[in-house]
């Protein structure tokens, strides 16, 4: 019937013995007729609240997702939000979101210090649309650039071109589950491409590839692993260092997923016992072999994440300049933008400012900022 209209959603997954495990997720291409809903959808918002970080916006996030949203894209999230089944790969492509006016946009700024975020409202107020029909609400986390908006724009900058972040480009940035760093980590991320003329893989790896528990994820559920605090800080000799987590977390059989490869496995500061280590090790022989990169986004592209299924990353790419015939030829930088949300707030509530719920201060396994 026309209710469920996409694989992976239904209850009939949690019966099947023989799910084949995906590898690669969802694609769902965006109609023309949607896509031109999304756009109306942003310039009325834009005149109802001016901006996404509105609290009278924020407040009515849900209503607003359910009653303007394309019921389509609408049920298919909401059915996301609940859906941690053995056929659900945590990510989803919406293939031709949005139109971008790409001369409207101008030129890509050198870094995300100089993002104009006047210009990036529709897409926010888009983003969190998406997020409220999970349902999940938008959250800020001051781990990243010290809260800085409900969305973050994603820009590479040449002065940090090395470093695993968001702003880096020259190396692969590893697949890493957002913030494994945190015990209140996002549940669910959204990727919004607004340029990607270097034609950039996204990479992506779901914990469901690897099928149901097996000898090599069983001791990932121990409490044995740690996780430094990533590439966007000083190694200064925080609480939290020494708190050690499982890998592997909720049901036994389909869990969910905290990693960071670079962090955890390539990163000697991490100081991992040798028995963790060992493990890390025998995993991440199999998971390599479960990294998707076959998708690359082209602006109006949305991925949205389940951060506890799926993790992602990016190859490495020379900002700034795409191929032709086998010729390097300028063009504008990468940008995406980047919102992240937490479905329940009273289960943050002890890591939250005291005047902003949305706004997390946990700085390194439930130690805060102060
Ligand atoms: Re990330």
């Amino acid at each position: 019937n026309a209710i469920i209209t996409t694989p992976g959603i239904t209850t009939e997954a949690w019966k099947e013995t023989s799910v084949v495990p995906p590898s690669a997720p969802l694609i769902v291409d965006i109609t023309a007729r949607e896509s031109t809903a999304m756009f109306y959808i942003g310039q009325k918002l834009i005149r109802e609240y001016g901006s996404y970080e509105n609290p009278a916006f924020i407040a009515s996030l849900h209503l607003n997702a359910y009653q303007l949203l394309p019921e389509r894209i609408a049920r298919i999230l909401s059915n996301f939000g609940t859906d941690y089944s053995a056929a659900q790969y945590g990510a989803i492509v919406f293939r031709g979101l949005i139109q971008v006016d790409q001369d409207e946009l101008g030129k890509t700024p050198s870094s995300w210090k100089e993002a104009d975020y006047e210009k990036l409202k529709t897409y926010g107020f888009i983003s969190s649309l998406m997020h409220g029909a999970v349902p999940s609400k938008l959250v800020q986390y001051y781990a990243q650039r010290k809260g800085g908006g409900l969305m973050h724009a994603i820009i590479p900058d040449e002065r940090m071109s090395h470093t695993q972040t968001g702003s880096g480009s020259r190396t692969d940035l590893f697949v890493h589950t957002e913030d494994a760093f945190l015990f209140h980590q996002a549940d669910f991320l959204s990727f919004l491409f607004i340029r990607n003329e270097e034609q950039v893989p996204s990479t992506l790896y779901s914990i469901r590839s690897h099928g149901a528990t097996d000898e090599v994820m069983q001791p990932l559920f121990r409490p044995l692993y740690k996780c430094p605090k990533d590439a966007n800080y000083a190694q200064d000799a925080a609480i939290g260092e020494e708190v050690t987590t499982g890998v592997l977390y909720g049901n036994e059989t389909y869990p969910f997923i905290r990693f960071d490869a670079a962090e955890q496995l390539y990163n000697p500061a991490a100081r991992q016992s040798a028995e963790a280590m060992h493990h890390l090790e025998e995993f991440w022989k199999v998971a390599k072999t479960h990294i998707y990169n076959d998708f690359v986004p082209a602006a109006g592209d949305l991925i949205f994440v389940n951060n506890h299924l799926c993790a992602h990353g990016r190859n490495a790419f020379v900002a700034g300049y795409r191929e032709e015939k086998g010729v390097l030829v300028p063009c504008e930088r990468r940008m995406m933008l980047r919102m992240m949300s937490k479905t329940s707030l009273i289960d943050i509530r002890s890591v939250t400012k005291t005047e902003d719920p949305y706004f997390i201060m946990e700085e390194h396994y439930g130690s805060i900022f102060r």
